[in-house]
């Protein structure tokens, strides 16, 4: 009889261990720092938050969102994520792909498209976002989570350019992070000046450099147009996002917070997806409106030509640094002829 007690007592014991140990993971709360290269109101920080929102109204952890400059600049910002100082990153491609090469293929001249429609199709679509980038990622102790455009690149400069010839010896600016850029900026016949955002602002006042790229929102977000005098739609690029996390941190959570992330990334991509429809229209509009003498220039076909003729050296040394950039630009290319197809 005392033997029975005993059994159904330890039986009493270890289920009453297990409740508890199954009803605890799902009080756990953690807080997660998540670093990003914009601002909250600007497009990764409508990203980011979307991503907080969900995660907060659906566990008991805590996001913390830090926008650029709270901890440092977005060059810093990948490093302390690899390091696990940072669990959530959002960095801007044009920083990336000095550390991730493949990473440089969002930077491309003339590879990304400017429509929206096909825009929205790839950035929900593509197999090198959704299939050949995550283990590329997780080689650099990163998850990814999303890829995420910002809207059309628009040169802008102190004098108009309608060529090459009229870039040539202009200092211009772009992103410290990918050699790509520094190497479309030689082929258009200026001198590229690799600069992180928080020296820009600065250089421009100072005439260290000739000119920038940037999406119009963040151009009107930031009054860069007030810094220059014209602002030229080459047709040649794309601003892109990206989203990802800890490696080691994410692999260590359990299915049910894995599921949790994954399924508020799926949420925010589809919320700055919705938005990023807009985001073009909405900066020009309010250049326009807030800046009526500033100079708008879209170069014709014509002029664009042999802006694209000097793009197809630099999609041509992108992909013969190695194989796997081949092959990304290879896939992504069938991508984007699928989103074209798609969205006719
Ligand atoms: O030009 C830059 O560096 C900044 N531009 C944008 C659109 N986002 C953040 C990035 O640092």
């Amino acid at each position: 009889m005392k033997r029975k007690l005993n059994v159904t007592m330890l039986k009493l014991v270890f289920a009453s261990i297990l409740l508890i140990a199954s009803t605890s993971m799902s009080l756990y709360a953690a807080e997660w720092k998540y670093a990003m290269g914009e601002g909250v109101s600007d497009p990764q920080g409508i990203y980011a938050t979307a991503f907080k929102n969900f995660i907060e109204e659906n566990s008991r952890h805590k996001i913390e969102i830090y926008p650029v400059g709270s901890l440092g600049e977005e060059t810093d910002m990948m490093e302390q994520t690899k390091a696990g100082i940072l669990q959530f990153l959002g960095q801007s491609t044009g920083y990336m792909g000095g550390t991730i090469p493949e990473m440089d293929l969002f930077t491309l001249p003339y590879v990304m498209p400017t429509d929206t429609k096909q825009l929205d199709y790839f950035f929900k679509n593509s197999k090198v976002i959704n299939e050949m980038l995550p283990p590329v990622f997780n080689k650099h102790g990163l998850e990814l989570l999303s890829i995420f455009p910002e809207g059309e690149m628009a040169v802008t400069t102190f004098e108009p350019f309608h060529s090459p010839e009229d870039l040539k010896g202009k200092k211009m600016r772009v992103m410290p992070g990918s050699p790509i850029l520094v190497e479309t900026y030689k082929a258009f016949g200026a001198s590229p000046v690799p600069m992180t955002w928080g020296d820009l602002i600065g250089a421009l006042k100072t005439n260290m450099v000739d000119g920038q790229e940037n999406p119009t929102v963040w151009i009107e977000a930031y009054d860069l147009d007030n810094l220059t005098k014209v602002l030229t739609y080459t047709g040649h690029g794309h601003f892109n996002a990206s989203a990802s996390a800890n490696k080691e941190f994410f692999d260590g959570l359990g299915d049910r917070d894995k599921k949790l992330i994954r399924q508020a990334a799926a949420h925010a991509h589809q919320v700055i997806l919705k938005e990023a429809q807009k985001l073009d229209a909405y900066g020009i509009g309010r250049i326009v409106r807030t800046n009526p003498d500033y100079k708008i220039v879209t170069l014709t076909e014509k002029e664009r030509a042999p802006f694209k003729k000097a793009a197809t050296a630099v999609q041509d040394s992108f992909a013969s640094k190695s194989a796997s950039n081949k092959a990304f630009l290879d896939q992504m290319m069938a991508d984007l002829k699928e989103a074209e197809a798609q969205t006719k």
